[in-house]
C-alpha cells in the first residue's frame, strides 16, 4: 500500500504542473493526452475478460468507428478471453496481438476480473503498466484507452464512497502515461445509487444485457468523441512508476522446463473429464503431472516467473521455490474449477533482479496442467510474427563449402574416410579460391528468386570461414585471408537478402568436445557472439546434435544466450535433441528441419527442407545436378505442404559457383518471376500435394500447381465456390464448379487460379 501512495503523491505534484484539458463531456471520462485523428489507416484491439469477448458494446464501437472514419481501412482484433485480468493479459499480449501487426488503438478492460480473481494489486499495478510500456514499445505512438467497467461490488465500494482498488490502479497508470480513460463503473454505480437504473432489471448481470451494452457503448463514445475534439499530437513518455512492471511479459512454452519421469507433454490436450474448456486452453500442448512428487526445474533470465494452468476438478496443490529461496504452497483449485477447466494464472515470483534463475517446483497432491510458463524478461522464444515473416519468404540458398573441395569428397564425413584426418586437417594450407566473388554468388542467389542465403560458417570439421579469435583453423590461416562469412554478409545487404549462417555443434577437430564440454559450449559462445555482433545473421542454422556430449540443456543455454545477444534472430530446431515436434521435451528451436526430403504438410508449426541442387552438400566434379522441373516441383511441394525449401549449392574449390548449378538457379528463378506470387507469402494447403497436383493460397486465391498435363480435373469441394478460374498470367478457364477443363496449358509447371468472394487461408486442409 506504501508503495502505491507514494506513487499517488508524485502524480498530484504532477497533475499540478500539467495545463487542464478542456472540460471532459462526462465527468466519467478522462481525455488527458487524448487519442490521434486515424490516419489511412487504423489497426484497432480491444484486450480485456468475457464482457470483451461476448458480443455487444465492441460490436456498437466498431460499427462506429466504421460510420465515423469512413475514409480509414480499418481492422480489428477481438482478444477479449472469458475470465482473464491485467496479469494474463500482460503475458499474453504480445502472442495475441502484438504479433498479428502493428495496433494503432488499443481497449484495455481488466477491472472486472481482477477482483474476481482477486489479483493483488501491486501485480494490478505491474501488470497495467507493463502491457501499457509493452505495448508503447512495439508502436511508440500507440493510442490506449483504458475502460472500467461495471460489477456489483465496484457499485458497492462506490456507495460506500471508496475506490475500488482496481479502480483506483487503473487511473494510476492511466494519469501517468497521460491516457484517456473512461470509468463506467463509477457511472453506473451513481445511476444505480440515483434509482435512475436498476441492476438487476436493467444490467441483468456483469455480463450486461441489451441496456448495459448501450451503455458501455455510449460512455465510449462520448470519450472518443471529446479525444478526437482535442486531438493528440505528440508521444508521451513517462518513466517506469514501478521498475519491476511486466513490459517483458511473454508465454514460455513448456517444453523449456526440465521435469522429471512422472510428467508428459501432451501435445494436444483435451480432458477425459465432462469439465467444461475455454477457447485456446484446450487443444493445445501443455505439461500435464498427476502423481505426488513430481517434480520440475525450470531455467529462465528475467525478473518474473509464472504459470497459466488449466484449473479443472482434479486441480491439485504445489510447492516451489525459486533460486532455493523459501519453499510456497499453492492450491490451484478455484470456485469455479468443480464444472470448468478455467484458464488460471498465478504469479510465483516478481521483482527480483532481471538475471538467470531456476524454478523449482513439486505437484503435491491432484493434477497440475501448464499450458505456459509466464515470464517477464528478454524474449526467450522468437515471436511469431517474424517467424510468420520467415515463412513468407520461402526460398533460401544453402551453402556448404570450404578446403575440403579441394578433394571433391563430402564436408566433414569424409574426414577421417575418403581423406586421412592429417591431410583433410591440413587442406586449408593449401586453400585458395582466388575467384571467389560474394556478388556473384549473392546474385545467383537472387536470380534464382531465392530471399535468403545461409552461409556454413563452420562445419564438422571444425574450420571457420571467419576471422575468429578463438581457434587457428580458420580462413585467415590459410592462402587466402579473406572474411568470407563478412563479405557475404555485406554482399546479401547489397542485394536485399537475409543473411543467414549455419554452425556445428559437433566439432570432431576440436579436442575440447566431448571431453571438456563446458570449455567448449563456453567456445561456441564466444564463436557465436562474434558471428551475431559483427554479422547480425537473420537465421542461426545449427547442426550436429545427435552425438552424446550434446544435451538439450546446452542446446536451451545457447538458445538462451543467442536471444540474450539479439532477441530476434531466429533459430533452427538442431540445438535440441528431438527434431519431430518443437513443442516435445528435448525440442530447441523455432523451426522443424526435414533433410533431402520434402517435409509433411504442417499448418502449425514452422518448417524448412534442405535439400541439395546435385547429390553431395559440398563440391563434387561431375555431381548430378537436379533438372529444372525437379528444383521447380520440390520449391512447389515446400510450399504447399506449408514449408520453405533452402536449396544446397556446392562452390568449387577455386571460389566460382559451378555454371550447371547457376543456370539451373537462373531457370528456377525465370520460373520464379512468372509465378511467384502463388510461392511468396503463400500458405500450404488446402489440399495435401499428391502426384497430379498441389495447392497454395494467399487471400481470396487458390493456386493450383499442376504436375502433370491432364485434359480436366476434378477437385475435392470446399465450402466456398471459386467465381473465376484462369491460368495465372493467361486466360480464364472453363469449369463447373470443382471440375475445371484444364485442356492442354503448354507451359511447365502451369500455375491455376480459384479466386473466391472471401478469404482461403483458414480453409481446413483437405485430406482426401
Ligand atoms: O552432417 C550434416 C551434413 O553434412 C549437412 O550439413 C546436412 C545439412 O543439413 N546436415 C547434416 C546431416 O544431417
Amino acid at each position: 500500500m506504501k508503495h502505491i501512495l507514494a506513487i499517488s503523491l508524485i502524480l498530484t505534484l504532477r497533475a499540478a504542473a500539467t495545463p487542464a484539458p478542456a472540460p471532459a463531456a462526462s465527468p466519467y471520462h478522462h481525455v488527458r493526452a487524448s487519442l490521434h485523428l486515424p490516419g489511412a489507416t487504423m489497426t484497432v484491439a480491444y484486450l480485456g475478460g468475457s464482457i470483451t469477448f461476448n458480443p455487444g458494446w465492441r460490436d456498437k464501437v466498431t460499427a462506429y468507428l466504421r460510420e465515423r472514419w469512413p475514409r480509414t481501412t480499418l481492422r480489428f482484433i477481438a482478444a477479449g478471453i472469458p475470465s482473464l485480468g491485467s496479469v494474463p493479459h500482460a503475458f499474453r499480449l504480445q502472442r495475441d496481438l502484438l504479433d498479428s501487426g502493428k495496433v494503432d488503438l488499443l481497449f484495455v478492460e481488466t477491472a472486472v476480473n481482477d477482483r474476481v480473481n482477486g489479483t493483488d494489486s501491486l501485480l494490478q499495478v505491474r501488470a497495467l503498466e507493463g502491457i501499457i510500456r509493452h505495448a508503447r514499445r512495439a508502436n511508440p505512438s500507440m493510442d490506449i484507452v483504458m475502460m472500467a467497467f461495471a460489477d456489483e461490488d465496484k457499485t458497492r465500494d462506490y456507495g460506500a464512497y471508496h475506490t475500488p482498488a482496481e479502480i483506483a490502479n487503473q487511473e494510476l497508470i492511466a494519469t501517468h502515461y497521460q491516457l484517456p480513460s473512461v470509468n463506467i463503473a463509477r457511472e453506473v454505480a451513481d445511476r444505480i445509487h440515483s434509482g435512475e437504473i436498476d441492476w438487476k432489471r436493467d444490467f441483468k448481470d456483469v455480463h450486461p444485457a441489451e441496456f448495459g451494452q448501450e451503455l458501455y457503448f455510449k460512455s465510449i463514445k462520448s470519450l472518443l468523441e471529446d479525444c478526437w475534439a482535442t486531438p493528440r499530437h505528440t508521444n508521451i513518455a513517462a518513466a517506469a512508476l514501478d521498475p519491476h512492471n511486466f513490459s517483458e511479459g511473454q508465454y514460455l512454452p513448456v517444453n523449456f522446463a526440465e521435469p522429471d519421469s512422472s510428467w508428459h507433454i501432451d501435445p494436444d490436450w483435451t480432458p477425459t473429464d465432462k469439465a467444461d474448456t475455454r477457447p485456446g486452453f484446450v487443444h493445445i500442448p501443455m505439461l500435464v503431472a498427476t502423481t505426488p512428487g513430481a517434480a520440475l526445474s525450470l531455467s529462465f533470465r528475467g525478473s518474473a516467473i509464472g504459470i497459466a494452468v488449466v484449473s479443472g476438478p482434479d486441480a491439485g496443490i504445489i510447492r516451489y521455490d525459486i533460486d532455493g529461496g523459501p519453499e510456497k504452497t499453492l492450491d490451484l483449485h478455484t470456485q469455479w474449477s468443480s464444472w470448468l477447466h478455467l484458464p488460471w494464472y498465478e504469479m510465483l515470483g516478481s521483482g527480483f533482479g532481471d538475471k538467470p534463475h531456476v524454478l523449482r517446483l513439486h505437484l503435491d497432491r491432484g493434477a497440475v496442467r501448464i499450458a505456459h510458463f509466464l515470464l517477464n524478461g528478454p524474449p526467450a522464444t522468437t515471436n511469431d510474427a517474424k517467424l510468420a515473416a520467415f515463412m513468407d519468404l520461402r526460398f533460401g540458398m544453402f551453402i556448404h563449402w570450404g578446403p575440403v573441395t579441394l578433394r571433391g569428397t563430402e564436408i566433414g564425413w569424409s574426414r577421417g574416410r575418403e581423406v586421412p584426418t592429417a591431410e583433410y586437417d591440413t587442406l586449408y594450407k593449401e586453400f585458395d579460391p582466388v575467384l571467389f566473388n560474394a556478388d556473384a554468388w549473392v546474385s545467383a542467389a537472387k536470380a534464382a528468386g531465392m530471399r535468403y542465403l545461409t552461409i556454413v560458417a563452420k562445419h564438422h570439421d571444425g574450420f571457420c570461414l571467419w576471422p575468429t579469435a578463438y581457434s587457428d583453423y580458420n580462413i585467415m590461416h590459410s592462402p587466402y585471408k579473406h572474411d568470407i562469412v563478412g563479405e557475404l554478409a555485406a554482399a546479401c545487404r547489397k542485394y536485399g537478402l537475409h543473411f543467414c549462417i549455419y554452425s556445428t555443434i559437433l566439432d570432431w577437430h576440436d579436442p575440447d568436445y566431448g571431453p571438456h564440454m563446458p570449455v567448449f559450449v563456453q567456445r561456441m559462445k564466444n564463436e557465436l557472439h562474434e558471428l551475431i555482433t559483427r554479422y547480425h545473421p537473420y537465421m542461426l542454422w545449427f547442426d550436429g546434435y545427435w552425438e552424446s556430449p550434446w544435451t538439450t540443456a546446452y542446446g536451451r543455454e545457447i538458445y538462451d544466450y543467442i536471444k540474450s545477444l539479439d532477441p530476434d534472430v531466429i533459430v533452427n530446431n538442431r540445438l535440441g535433441k528431438k527434431m519431430t515436434s518443437l513443442t516435445e521435451k528435448g525440442a530447441v528451436g523455432d523451426f522443424l528441419t526435414p533433410e533431402q526430403e520434402i517435409g509433411r504438410l504442417n499448418m502449425t508449426e514452422p518448417w524448412e527442407s534442405c535439400i541439395t541442387i546435385a547429390q553431395q552438400w559440398a563440391w563434387k566434379p561431375n555431381d548430378k545436378v537436379k533438372t529444372t522441373k525437379e528444383c521447380i516441383q520440390t520449391l512447389i511441394r515446400t510450399a504447399a505442404g506449408n514449408g520453405n525449401l533452402l536449396l544446397n549449392v556446392s562452390p568449387m574449390p577455386d571460389g566460382r559457383m559451378e555454371e550447371r548449378e547457376v543456370t539451373r538457379l537462373k531457370e528456377v528463378g525465370a520460373w520464379l518471376g512468372r509465378n511467384g506470387e502463388s510461392i511468396y507469402g503463400t500458405k500450404g494447403g488446402p489440399y495435401v500435394p499428391n502426384d497430379v497436383y498441389a495447392s497454395t493460397r494467399k487471400g481470396n486465391k487458390i493456386y493450383i500447381h499442376l504436375f502433370k498435363a491432364t485434359p480436366s480435373l476434378t477437385l475435392p469441394a470446399l465450402p466456398i465456390t471459386p467465381k473465376r478460374v484462369y491460368w495465372l498470367h493467361g486466360p480464364d478457364v472453363p469449369h463447373d464448379g470443382y471440375t475445371i477443363n484444364t485442356g492442354a496449358s503448354g507451359a511447365d509447371n502451369p500455375v491455376l487460379v480459384l479466386e473466391f468472394d472471401t478469404g482461403t487461408e483458414t480453409l481446413p486442409i483437405i485430406h482426401d
